[in-house]
């Protein structure tokens, strides 16, 4: 007879915080997927047979690594680097590479087990995996940052591969960075193949990657807004960042008439009471993937911009807010004043920026809130579709994989709804998103046995 184990919801958090100590987001992430999961794994005995829950916690396996690159003065420079390869049950390890001075083994496994759901929530055949490195790329020049992702290349190459583990781009990663650790793959490999996600146009890469992860969040909160009745058009919105996914998520609230009146960078936050116009945006684009400057110059260049040095976005009333930065940038008291000041929902284009308190005060708030691994799987999902182009060697057009975009935003969203809705009330996102990203990989987990 197989021995079943039973355990509470806190015997596993408290395993789980022993087993991880000093890790603090990657225990945040495993707590917010934990409850739901916990409540369907107690009436499923096969589940706990397998000992699903501790093995989704627990990665596959993690490489670190030593990163040596020379900077312009000729000075060696020593980073980590790392890559965790948390599941791939259900398809190839799949996700981004970050690049900031923050980076270290905690923030990368909560991204990899969030990228593990995320995957399974978008129906295509990809596991979770994350990578990255302690390197601060803010005020490098071009040729270091080049000798630096040649460098992590190096290092990280053997690990990966087209049907093993397809990295990404993330934070202070984007289409530049891609180029230069596709180019060092492919000097190394003589081979040139679907390695990466996020390429240029001109040697692989996917129309849509780039504008996929903040049109996909629009598209989710879309989808929020129409299941409780309510649009999105005339709407003001707040959003933070001004990397990828926020110049992609303002882009197309503006193509859909909502009013977005404040965007950010780690500095402080720009607020446009008139809103962002489609002008201003692409000169916020040129200065971010360009030029790389601080979103403070948007006040010396455009009149009716304001910006607000060392503050958060989320003091300006809004009716729906679109965190697109980073981990933890809002918080309980943020989300309560978002809540008083009329807010009805928020969708995270970011990786967990909501603070545990912040989204129960959404909840106690009646805000409607869409959790990462549902609203910026948008943005994996074209990379899932990149993957596709890659090994049928050939290339969609833009519209259609818009429409495919669409559509997975549609399946995503309606996944959610379906282990979310409960009796009454507004649909529970974080339950839906979890739930319905666990049971596929559990399932296909279940099928290898114990492995
Ligand atoms: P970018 O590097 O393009 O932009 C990041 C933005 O966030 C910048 O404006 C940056 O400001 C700001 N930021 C970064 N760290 C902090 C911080 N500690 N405090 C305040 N602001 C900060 O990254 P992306 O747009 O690609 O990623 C943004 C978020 O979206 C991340 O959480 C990422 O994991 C997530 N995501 C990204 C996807 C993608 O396809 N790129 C897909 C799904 C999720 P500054 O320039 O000052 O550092
Ligand atoms: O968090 C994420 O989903 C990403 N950074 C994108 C990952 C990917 O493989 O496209």
């Amino acid at each position: 007879m197989p021995v079943i184990a039973s355990f509470t919801l806190e015997e596993f958090l408290m395993e789980i915080a022993a087993r991880n100590p000093g890790q603090p987001e990657f225990l945040q992430a495993v707590h917010e997927a934990a409850k739901p999961i916990h409540e369907l794994v107690a009436t499923e005995p096969k589940y706990r047979e397998y000992e699903i829950m501790r093995r989704l916690a627990e990665p596959d396996r993690i490489v670190s690594f030593r990163v040596c690159w020379e900077d312009d003065t000729g000075r060696v420079r020593v980073n980590r680097g790392w890559r965790v390869q948390m599941n791939n049950a259900i398809g190839p390890y799949k996700g981004g590479i970050r690049f900031h001075r923050n980076v270290n083994e905690s923030v990368l496994k909560f991204l990899a087990f969030e990228q593990t759901l995320k995957n399974s929530l978008t129906g295509l055949p990809m596991g979770g995996g994350k990578g990255g490195a302690d390197f601060d790329p803010h005020g490098r020049s071009e040729r270091e940052v080049m000798r630096f992702c040649q460098a992590f290349m190096t290092e990280l190459y053997p690990h990966i591969g087209e049907d093993t583990d397809v990295p990404a781009g993330d934070i202070g990663v984007g289409e530049r960075e891609i180029g230069f650790m596709f180019g060092q793959w492919k000097r190394i490999t003589r081979r040139h193949t679907g390695v990466l996600t996020g390429k240029g146009l001109e040697y692989g890469g996917s129309r849509i990657r780039a504008e996929a992860t903040g049109y996909g969040c629009v598209f989710f909160m879309q989808h929020m807004l129409a299941h409780h009745g309510r649009e999105l058009a005339g709407r003001t919105c707040a959003v933070s960042g001004a990397g990828n996914v926020a110049q992609y998520c303002v882009e197309k609230l503006i193509q859909l008439g909502a009013r977005v009146v404040t965007m950010s960078d780690s500095d402080g936050f720009i607020h446009v009471p008139a809103g962002i116009t489609p002008e201003q945006l692409a000169w916020i684009k040129m200065l971010k993937n360009e030029r790389r400057g601080r979103i403070a110059e948007c006040a010396a260049q455009f009149s009716g911009v304001v910006y607000a040095a060392g503050r958060r976005a989320w003091d300006v009333p809004c009716e729906l807010a679109f965190p697109c930065a980073t981990q933890n940038e809002l918080g309980a008291g943020d989300a309560a004043r978002l809540a008083a000041n009329g807010c009805l929902a928020v969708a995270e284009g970011a990786n967990m920026p909501c603070a545990p308190e912040a989204v129960a005060a959404f909840r106690a708030g009646g805000v409607l809130f869409g959790p990462g691994k549902a609203a910026n799987a948008g943005g994996v999902a074209v990379s899932g579709l990149e993957m596709s182009q890659n090994s049928a060697h050939l290339s969609w057009s833009g519209e259609e994989l818009q429409e495919l975009l669409v559509g997975i935003m549609h399946g995503i969203h309606a996944r959610c709804v379906e282990y979310g809705a409960g009796k009454e009330g507004p649909v529970d996102y974080v339950r839906g998103a979890n739930l319905a990203g666990f049971v596929k990989v559990a399932e296909a987990m279940l099928a290898y046995g114990v492995v």
